[in-house]
């Protein structure tokens, strides 16, 4: 039964911390957010301590302000000794931002939620589900199993990041169970088309152009079979957009039935780079991005760049060539 070390960890505990991956997506704050309340319904203390602000599109199922920036010590509670950490979305501790040195290293004990791949040994204490659509899925299993009884509150968090996770039910992991439950979160009183308009058509006008800006970048490989996409802090600044607003710009060339791996460099405006890499088929960006410091799933994964763009660029393609062997390679 996985679920019971997760239900015993809540039994242990009175009071809890929940946190979620930096730069936290429809999946990390909605999980976040149905625990939240979860704990709560059940007579718990909890609260939500994150690295990044979460973006508008996500907030609109926070009505009372409780996706917490965590940004000076004073915001930690005095008896953190007696918290336990929930970690949600994620099962990499780097990659949580200062929570990872503020407050993991003071609570009780952490509890990670996750269907992340995971190549870390040392998990501590977890429920990685690899083959689950989204840590939410993960959740709505867990609250079922528990008899818990969900509002329409936690309905509506859970349906968002499922609905994120799954790139509105197509992604390769979405199956009958994720449909199940979708179908059970709309029986509850969620609204699809009120959730698809906030987390899909809630952009801004900078968003836009950033879009423009970035597309605009387009380099085609192997054949075009390999597209390149670059965002510089440059190019962020110029199209007046946040750093968050990029993050589904990588999925645009796999629209063209011809790309079979998309790869996107971008750097926010504090100069921080990462590469993330989405695939189509067998190609396994997972084991590229591992081999350079970073991780995901087989079909969608990154790493933070260290070295400039350029360099890294060539690195990732030379990794690539073994999938595109008998074709010429191109680049333009
Ligand atoms: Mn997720």
């Amino acid at each position: 039964m996985p679920n019971k070390a997760v239900i015993e960890f809540i039994e242990k505990y009175d009071k809890f911390i929940i946190t979620a991956h930096e730069t936290p997506d429809g999946d990390a704050l909605g999980s976040e957010y149905a625990m939240l309340l979860a704990l709560r319904k059940l007579g718990k203390s909890a609260r939500i301590l994150n690295a990044d602000p979460a973006p508008r599109k996500f907030a609109f199922i926070d009505a009372n302000g409780d996706f917490e920036v965590l940004v000076k010590k004073s915001q930690i509670p005095d008896d953190i000794g007696r918290h336990g950490l929930f970690i949600l979305d994620v099962n990499d501790i780097n990659n949580i931002g200062q929570v990872a040195t503020l407050v993991l290293p003071r609570v009780r004990e952490y509890f990670i939620v996750d269907h992340h791949d995971s190549e870390t040994v040392q998990l501590g204490q977890n429920h990685i589900e690899q083959n689950a659509s989204s840590t939410c899925e993960i959740l709505y299993l867990l609250f079922r199993e528990m008899g818990l009884e969900l509002d329409l509150p936690m309905a509506e968090a859970l349906y968002m990041g499922i609905l994120y996770d799954t790139g509105s039910f197509i992604y390769p992991k979405t199956t009958a169970v994720t449909f199940e439950i979708a179908r059970e979160l709309v029986s509850m009183g969620v609204n699809p088309n009120k959730t698809y308009v906030n987390v899909y058509e809630s952009n801004s006008i900078s968003s836009l152009v950033l879009m423009s800006k970035v597309l605009a970048t387009l380099e085609l490989h192997y054949d075009r079979h390999v597209a390149v996409q670059t965002m510089t802090q440059e190019l962020l600044r110029e199209a007046g957009a946040s750093y968050e607003e990029s993050d589904l710009l990588i999925n645009i060339p796999l629209r063209s039935g011809d790309i079979r791996v998309s790869i996107f460099f971008k750097e926010n405006t504090e100069g921080i780079k990462r590469c993330s890499m989405r695939s189509k088929g067998n190609i396994d960006v997972a084991a590229i991005a591992q081999s350079l410091g970073g991780g995901g799933h087989k079909t969608a994964a990154g790493f933070k760049c260290v070295r400039p763009f350029d360099v890294m660029k060539e690195e990732v393609l030379e990794m690539l060539h073994h999938y595109f062997d008998d074709e010429s390679e191109t680049s333009e």
